[in-house]
């Protein structure tokens, strides 16, 4: 908590560090009740920052200083200045070691970060800034060390004592107490450090690297979980072999370990050779964890492994270089993943998260760019553009060189750059150096907040035969910056012919057509390109596979958005084209629903629906991705001024009519599917997913029409299933819907099968807190209650509070404000528990200037109560008072 008005810290004051550390040596005494942290800093001044000895200041916060000495002596408190966050020393020589003792309370550490305890057993978050938590440090990335950590704890409650790289010694000692010694050769940064201590059962499996080292893989969990690692355990070695066929990057120690915690802030943690993860990111099996679960922990295991070369062997200057290590793994584990699933299908459900949240993050007071130039508190900036955007940057510089090309350049970077902390400047430089090629305007990506929009005109002129494209890009103004100068973006496309084919593609200039799908360069506020030879108008298909972050407009009728979807050479604008078409029908169904007219849905949107649902070449994750209708929270984003109540009012409507129009073709693919995943066993792989997703779509629309055959296919389902993926479908159908006695058996049941196992709990709150019938709220606050909810368990958090507050707009907005009150409440309440967590649940209230002005009032009425509410984090304070601002 702080003590004064928190600080902006800006990029352009970054100086070197005044001092290294070669090596840091650290002794855990842990305790019930306490620890004792013991570190020895082997320093030497920074030949870099020149001559002369300046004082040197030590971050640590939260600190109980026991003795500190410098060499043999020592200190006495005159010798040295301490503060709540800084111990400042004054060395006399170029070179000399530290010794501090401290004693923390890993028991009572309600936030998280630093050391703490996740129920029985203790852990690491470090980065950012955790580690000044555990001891006095140069807590900055750019500061690389090499670490020797040795833990003692009783061995009875503590067997498991693990930390970064290699066990070198362990034994017992007196009082039923035990230690281990590990030492990690990897300098490194403060942010990588991590223990763990705790009673742990583990999954082992080797890994033979490309040049036939074998590395032993260990996965750690609590007892009653070791039968749900071993997707994750799969996932982990299709990653590094990916890794080592994809970018020739081979793992580095003898051991790479994962251990499984329940209490985390977020989804995993890159910790070198000893990843710590949120349970709910590794543990997956059929009975307990959805196909969208299963293919998240494949994600996320993936991205922190990926880590290990993008942010650990080269890592961050800075924090305002977060996206060098997060855009870049993101886009790499994005790659992945569409290697191992369906690439298209992986794309839309990347772009529609980014364009629905990542959009509205640029769009909101909280706007920042790729690379921020000023933070308050940096746990406010793991965020959708340092991550989904910043990833969306890596993939144009991988569209504008080609896969080859990329590829140089990543060779390049990590050679260049290994052992060392960079910037993001440096990234683009070893890519621009590889390839011969200048990125200077393209940088503007990492440095200007906001989504440019890109308007597109056409014109043809049928005597000359020539096509034109007109681009006119602008950018909106956002908190830091109003004028902004022109991107490059790269907009890959073709032109279709009236038979649904793609033309050759020959610019003005040109000799040759250079394809039928081509990307080109706008790099100019106003800029037109000639196609030549086209013998007819064509229908353009723009920006194929989402090629730029971008707002694109140009004048698709309904009609023409029909032909792409159904002819479009390219996956992602086939789904897109739907996308557009159903945006045009459910914006013009909000306009007839605020006009207190009668809703009309036109009907070739039920049309192509149905041409979807009839198409059996088709992935079926492609059809169930095509007939998922835009949601709430993307049309509220499109919207100058988000009208939740006409929005869902026009969404429930569009669903109701697909339902009753299309129950015939739904109800046969439901049927037909859900007959295989009867007689199938379950497996995590791409073609079950797409079969299940269609069936359960169908599904959702089907209950919809509350046929008393639905009712009884949905019973069936939940009781006769397999699998979590079917059983929670049925679940949220059955909570969405009016049969109340069936829906209240269907949630006591599934509790009592599940009410040891948390994970499966967490899912049992989201279906409810999303549940959009009246009394959401009322429903919300009585699950609070629940013996399963805790406020200090960030997922019981997001399950229950998050859903609410993100995802069930019409009851988080109810028009007397509780929604915004209740939330207000809890926040308050997190800032004192745990403040990231609270930061990040305040997202809904900061988007206030979206919503009608009576809303406005009570949503910045709330922000100024918690301002208000005493003493804020700095992560609260950040976030409410930039939306107040
Ligand atoms: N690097 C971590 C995020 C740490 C967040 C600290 N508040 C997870 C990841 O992106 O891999
Ligand atoms: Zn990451």
């Amino acid at each position: 908590m702080r003590t004064e008005q928190p600080k902006m810290i800006y990029l352009k004051d970054y100086q070197a560090p005044e001092y290294l550390i070669d090596e840091t040596h650290l002794t855990f005494e842990l305790h019930d009740d306490h620890t004792l942290v013991h570190a020895q800093l082997v320093m030497r001044r920074n030949p870099a920052r020149g001559a002369g000895l300046p004082p040197l200041v030590l971050d640590g916060q939260q600190l109980e200083l026991l003795s500190v000495s410098v060499g043999d002596s020592e200190l006495s408190p005159a010798d040295y200045q301490l503060d709540d966050s800084h111990l400042t020393l004054h060395p006399k020589a170029d070179a000399f070691t530290v010794d501090t003792s401290v004693r923390i309370h890993p028991e009572t550490n309600t936030a998280l970060e630093g050391l703490y305890k996740s129920g029985k057993m203790f852990c690491t978050q470090c980065e950012a800034e955790g580690f000044r938590k555990i001891t006095y440090y140069l807590d900055r990335p750019d500061v690389m060390s090499k670490f020797t950590t040795t833990v003692s704890a009783e061995q009875h409650s503590y067997p498991i004592l693990l930390s970064n790289g290699n066990p070198i010694a362990s034994g017992p000692s007196e009082d039923g107490r035990h230690w281990a010694t590990w030492e990690d050769p990897f300098m490194k940064p403060a942010y990588l450090f991590a223990l763990v201590a705790g009673d742990l059962w583990c999954v082992e499996d080797t890994f033979t690297t490309m040049s036939a080292r074998e590395v032993a893989l260990r996965i750690y969990v609590e007892p009653e979980n070791i039968d749900k690692c071993q997707h994750a355990m799969t996932s982990l070695k299709k990653s590094m072999r990916w890794d080592e066929e994809t970018y020739g990057r081979e793992y580095d120690l003898d051991i790479f370990m994962i251990v499984a915690v329940n209490d985390f802030n977020m989804g995993a943690m890159e910790n070198k050779g000893l990843n710590i993860f949120n349970s709910s990111a590794v543990l997956a099996r059929a009975e307990t964890a959805t196909d969208a679960a299963h293919q998240r922990v494949e994600a996320i295991v993936a991205h922190e492994y990926f880590h290990n070369w993008s942010g650990n062997r080269v890592t961050c200057r800075d924090w305002f270089q977060l996206s060098l290590k997060e855009g870049f793994t993101v886009f790499r584990d994005a790659g992945f993943s569409s290697d191992m699933n369906s690439a298209t299908v992986k794309r839309i459900q990347d772009v529609a998260y980014l364009r629905t949240h990542q959009f509205a993050e640029d769009a909101g007071p909280m706007a920042h760019p790729v690379r921020p130039d000023s933070f308050i508190e940096i746990s406010n900036f793991y965020t959708l553009t340092v991550y989904e955007k910043g990833s969306e940057v890596v993939g144009m510089i991988h569209t504008l060189l080609g896969a080859e090309g990329f590829r140089k350049g990543s060779d390049l970077y990590f050679e260049r750059h290994d052992g060392q902390a960079v910037t993001c400047d440096d990234f683009v430089k070893a890519m621009e150096d590889a390839n011969g090629v200048d990125l200077t305007q393209f940088k503007r990506w990492y440095s200007q907040a906001g989504t440019p929009r890109l308007q597109v005109s056409e014109s043809y002129d049928a005597a000359a035969k020539t096509y034109s494209l007109h681009f006119h890009q602008t950018c909106p103004a956002t908190p830091d910056k109003a004028e902004k100068l022109p991107f490059v973006i790269p907009v890959a496309l073709g032109l279709i012919d009236a038979h649904g084919n793609d033309l050759p593609l020959r610019l003005q200039g040109e000799p040759q057509p250079q394809g039928s799908s081509r990307v080109l360069s706008v790099t100019e506020e106003d800029q037109t390109f000639v196609f030549e030879g086209i013998e007819a108008k064509p229908l353009p298909s723009l920006l194929r596979g989402f090629s730029a972050p971008v707002k694109l407009s140009f004048d698709y009728s309904r009609d023409q958005l029909m032909v792409l979807m159904q002819h479009d050479s390219d996956g992602f604008n086939r789904w897109d084209a739907g996308q557009r078409l159903a945006v045009q029908c459910l914006q013009e169904l909000t306009a007839q629903y605020m006009e207190n007219q009668p809703m009309v849905l036109d009907p070739r949107l039920i049309t192509a629906f149905g041409t979807v649902l009839a198409n059996h070449s088709l992935d079926q994750a492609m059809v169930a991705e095509m007939l998922s209708l835009p949601s709430e929270a993307y049309l509220a984003e499109l919207s100058d001024r988000a009208e939740v109540d006409a929005i869902h009012a026009a969404r429930e409507f569009a669903r109701g009519q697909i339902a009753e129009h299309l129950y015939g073709a739904l109800w046969q693919r439901y049927q037909a599917n859900r007959a295989i995943s009867r007689d199938t066993a379950y497996v995590p792989e791409a073609e079950h997913f797409a079969r299940r997703a269609l069936q359960n779509i169908a599904l959702s629309y089907l209950m919809l029409t509350a046929k008393p055959e639905v009712l009884e296919a949905t019973l069936e389902q939940f009781d006769a299933c397999d699998n979590m993926t079917e059983r929670l479908t049925a679940l949220a159908v059955l909570v969405n819907s009016q049969f109340d006695a069936e829906k209240a058996k269907a949630l006591a049941s599934f509790a009592e099968h599940f009410k040891d196992n948390p994970l499966v709990m967490d899912q049992w709150f989201s279906v409810q807190a999303g549940s959009t019938l009246p009394g959401g709220l009322k429903r919300v606050q009585a699950l609070m209650e629940h013996p399963a909810f805790t406020l200090k368990n960030p997922n019981k958090v997001r399950a229950l509070i998050g859903a609410f507050a993100q995802q069930n707009l019409v009851n988080f907005h109810a028009v007397d404000g509780s929604g915004y009150r209740f939330l207000a409440d809890l926040i308050i309440q997190l800032n004192a528990l745990n403040p990231q967590i609270a930061a990040r649940q305040l997202s809904p209230l900061t988007r206030w200037r979206k919503y009608d002005p009576h809303r406005q009032a009570l949503m910045r009425g709330e922000l100024e109560r918690i301002l208000a509410s005493g003493e804020l984090s700095s992560d609260v304070y950040e976030v409410v008072s930039k939306s107040l601002a």
